[in-house]
């Protein structure tokens, strides 16, 4: 072969090789630059956190045994993947606190509006279109105020729009002791406890409440606070606080994120959607949104539909205006609308390298900088929108939650202007795409059984079911692109176990059919499962959205919990992030972990330079929170220690 397989996906492949041929650098190019990467930085051993500094430690045990502080390696590494976690905390919870401000911005507009003698009705209900972002879902806002202990009685949704924004905004910048409220609201109390009591497990009784977070932002600081010189040095209480700050990003910030957007934009429901390149149109201006709040998207997608627009568009040539998605801010959009979604992480490049591309629009993470670049070979736009991330090279028309309409429209405008100057004798789309079935929420697939979880805990009591297995995360190029998110999706699947997924991954699982009932049928899904899947109707595994999601598994995870009255990690329930690669993903393996879910790592993290940082990670915490790290890069080998831990928890229960 004249080029290297980056990827299991054709249209990857296809676009990865035509750079090639017009001399394009892509991310497998720049990987490869990198080579070989620095070992003190893999083994997590170098640190940098102050100016005498920056310290290596020898890994093979010679000198030099410690930093010039007398930190030794077990220090750095735990002090090193303490940052990660917040800095993975940081960026879920601060989108978080965005959308938790976008409802209170909306109520107290409605309740100005109101005062100005605007229709009195429709704003009470937040329903009104004078409003930038309307209350699609009033009976979720209910229901999430039920949950937090709020008065829901003769009130307004907009009166109670803002209380639930004000009790979110609170949990992230709260000065007591006291736990998260959202965390009081939605955790079962035998987790509850374990989480108050895992400090004083691990011998350090001081933790007060434990690894029960206080307030998100106090945990991601004091983060930086213990791993500042001279501060934490104990692998254990800098993992313990590790936990902590995470625990807040699962069941703050990122848990408030879900269900705020969900308030604001609708509950998913079950559709039916298509996913990769494929989906882009040749004769239609292409908008590709991409990064992670769809504060922004759902406006995008809003403002495309706008005839003024499509007129122009048609005007210039085109047929119409396309929306797609790309990462987590394209799955909010599929699975609210069915927004086709053009790919996962490794497909940014791959999108605009078809040269069909009028602009991708980007707000936050998961966007190269390179983007820009290879926007430049082509007539591509990059359009960059949050306050808070520019891109040198791009356009920059910043998003404003208050004149929200108007900065869409403007975007879209410039994306169709944008369209004759596309050179189509140099468009290339990849012709390969998929349909599924997407808009697994919690609510969907209590609504799909009935109301009740009781058929899935009673497939898996019987055995029908083995247990379930949460699959999320990246795609990372030291991985061929969606290769393991395939290969441990189908060993588990072949095993009888249920799958649930969200992020890069779900988006990998859909372009391989796997969210289609059909694909029960074939030999990568075992006869239990799928019996399960046809007497219900449903594909083998089920799309719970982006990664902010992974809190719709955790709730889920909660309410067979309840169900059984036992604490989660009870459950015969595993995760796994097959092709990790962000420091959120971290954030998510170790709440995950800490809300005692077991979990895969497929990319090995920075951590094996600190023996016991690793000890306590992949052994220690099964006594700590009842559930640990197994890290395995070998897929079919993971499938089975994963499904090995499922066994295991069925032999503890009984069943
Ligand atoms: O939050 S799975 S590469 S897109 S971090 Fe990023 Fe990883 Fe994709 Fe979304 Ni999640």
């Amino acid at each position: 072969k004249k080029y290297k397989e980056v990827s299991i996906d054709p249209t990857t492949q296809k676009m990865y090789e035509r750079a090639q041929e017009l001399g394009i650098e892509t991310v497998w190019e720049r990987l490869e630059k990198q080579q070989p990467q620095c070992g003190y930085g893999l083994l997590g051993i170098c640190c940098r956190n102050c100016m005498m500094g920056p310290c290596r430690i020898n890994p093979f045990g010679g000198e030099p045994k410690r930093g010039v502080c007398g930190a030794d390696a077990d220090t750095i590494v735990a002090r090193n993947l303490l940052r990660m976690i917040a800095a993975g905390a940081a960026a879920h919870s601060d989108h978080g606190r965005h959308v938790a401000l976008t409802l209170l911005v909306a109520a107290e507009m409605a309740e100005k509006f109101k005062k100005e003698g605007k229709p009195v009705l429709e704003l009470d209900n937040m329903a009104s279109n004078t409003l930038p972002y309307q209350v699609r879902d009033p009976e979720k806002l209910k229901a999430v105020a039920k949950r937090l202990g709020i008065e829901t009685e003769g009130k307004s949704i907009r009166e109670l729009a803002k209380e639930v924004a004000e009790v979110a905004l609170n949990d992230f910048g709260k000065q007591d002791e006291e736990p998260l409220a959202f965390l009081k609201a939605y955790l079962n109390p035998k987790t509850y406890e374990i989480f108050e009591k895992a400090a004083e497990k691990a011998g350090m009784p001081w933790f007060e409440n434990g690894i029960l977070p206080r307030s998100i932002d106090r945990e991601i600081v004091e983060s930086l606070h213990r791993t500042h010189i001279g501060t934490d040095h104990d692998p254990v209480s800098i993992l313990l606080h590790g936990l902590k700050t995470a625990l807040g990003d699962a069941w703050g910030g990122s848990l408030i994120a879900t269900e705020l957007q969900d308030v604001l934009f609708g509950t998913p429901k079950v559709i039916k959607a298509e996913a990769n390149l494929g989906v882009l149109k040749e004769d239609y201006v292409n908008i590709v949104v991409h990064g992670h709040e769809p504060v922004l998207s759902e406006k995008i997608v809003e403002a495309a539909q706008d005839p003024e627009l499509i007129e122009l568009a048609q005007k210039l040539g085109a047929k119409g205006i396309n929306v797609v998605g790309m990462c987590c801010t394209g799955l909010e959009v599929l699975m609210r609308h069915g927004i086709p979604i053009a790919g996962n992480f490794l497909q940014q490049e791959m999108a605009i390298v078809t040269g069909a591309v009028e602009a991708m629009v980007v707000d936050v993470q998961c966007i190269m900088p390179a983007t820009v670049d290879v926007a430049r070979c082509f007539h591509t736009k990059i359009i960059d929108t949050s306050p808070i991330a520019t891109f040198p090279g791009a356009i920059h028309i910043k998003f404003d939650e208050r004149r929200a309409d108007e900065i869409a429209k403007e975007i879209v405008r410039t994306a169709v202007e944008n369209f004759p100057n596309r050179s189509k004798q140099r468009v290339e789309i990849p012709k390969e795409k998929m349909s599924g079935y997407v808009g697994f929420s919690v609510e969907a697939i209590l609504e799909h059984f009935g109301g009740t979880l009781k058929p899935i805990e009673e497939a898996i009591v019987e055995g029908k079911i083995k247990g379930v297995a949460g699959l999320v995360g990246c795609n990372n190029p030291k991985v061929k692109q969606d290769h393991n998110h395939i290969k441990i999706a189908n060993e588990l699947m072949k095993r009888d176990v249920l799958l649930v997924g969200t992020g890069c991954w779900a988006t990998a699982a859909m372009k391989y059919g796997i969210f289609l009932p059909e694909y029960a049928d074939t030999e990568n899904v075992g006869p239990g499962l799928r019996e399960f899947a046809k007497e219900w109707g449903i594909p083998p595994a089920l799309n719970m959205g982006s990664c902010v999601d992974c809190t719709r598994i955790l709730v889920l995870a909660d309410l067979v919990a309840r169900d059984l009255n036992v604490p989660i990690s009870a459950l015969p329930v595993v995760g796994s992030a097959p092709e990790a690669m962000t420091e959120k993903a971290v954030s998510i393996g170790t709440y995950f972990v800490a809300s005692g879910i077991t979990t895969h790592l497929g990319v090995v993290p920075p951590v094996l330079g600190g023996p016991k940082v690793v000890k306590i990670l992949t052994q220690d915490l099964y006594d700590i929170v009842g559930a640990a790290f197994i890290v395995e890069p070998d897929p079919y080998k993971a499938a089975k220690l994963m499904y090995e831990h499922i066994m295991k928890k069925r032999k503890e229960l009984g069943i």
